[in-house]
């Protein structure tokens, strides 16, 4: 019924977890951004792409909460107040955290050379440290950000942390740092992660 299609190294990892959590079959082709099975699919080149019965959604947010929505876990229902928290997590998570990625990693390695401001990135950092001050904040004792129960936001910060370390943006918050050693430990991280 799934079809996963974007490489375990991209924003597709999000997916992979999401759907070992849920412990749904589903079949992967590892392709790469802007490649032919990709654009067959998302004309934007981009990955994840989710196949539903050979219809494609894009971007992982919106599939994670698919996902979520259909199979009635990691997530609380729609209309209820729970609900509205835990989207607001979610969306803080994509502006605050992987908008701040992203964009390093376009004036680092994406956009063509001449269009790169490598200087951004100090910036981003600052960023960075300030968002992850503001989410503490935020967060209750855990051990997930809705309190006993894993939701969505809470693999997309997770992984946003995973690439924070790879693009040597530092984590300075030592209870993120803990959410993450817990979130690493997961089975069905473990068995994404062996794609
Ligand atoms: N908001 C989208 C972003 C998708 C995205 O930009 N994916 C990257 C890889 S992680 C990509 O395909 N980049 C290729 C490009 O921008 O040309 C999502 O969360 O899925």
């Amino acid at each position: 019924m799934y079809k996963v299609i974007g490489t375990a190294k991209s924003r597709a990892a999000r997916v992979l977890w999401m759907l070992e959590e849920l412990g749904q079959g589903y079949d992967h082709d590892p392709a790469g951004p802007r490649s032919d099975s990709v654009i067959a699919h998302n004309p934007a080149g981009k990955v994840p792409v989710l196949l539903v019965d050979g219809t494609p959604i894009t971007d992982s947010a919106a599939i994670m909460q698919f996902l979520a929505d259909r199979h009635g876990a990691l997530t609380y229902p729609a209309g209820t107040i729970e609900r509205a928290q835990q989207d607001s997590l979610l969306h803080f998570l994509l502006d605050e955290f992987d908008a701040v990625l992203w964009m390093a990693a376009r004036h680092s390695f994406i956009l063509p050379e001449d269009k790169r401001c490598p200087e951004v990135k100090s910036s981003l950092k600052w960023e960075f440290e300030r968002s992850q001050k503001a989410l503490v904040a935020r967060m209750g004792p855990g051990p997930f950000l809705m309190g006993d129960k894993i939701t969505v936001p809470d693999i997309l910060l997770a992984h946003c942390l995973i690439w924070a370390q790879g693009a040597k943006f530092p984590i300075t918050e030592p209870a993120l740092e803990e959410f993450l050693t817990r979130m690493r430990e997961r089975p069905a991280f473990q068995r994404a992660m062996a794609r």
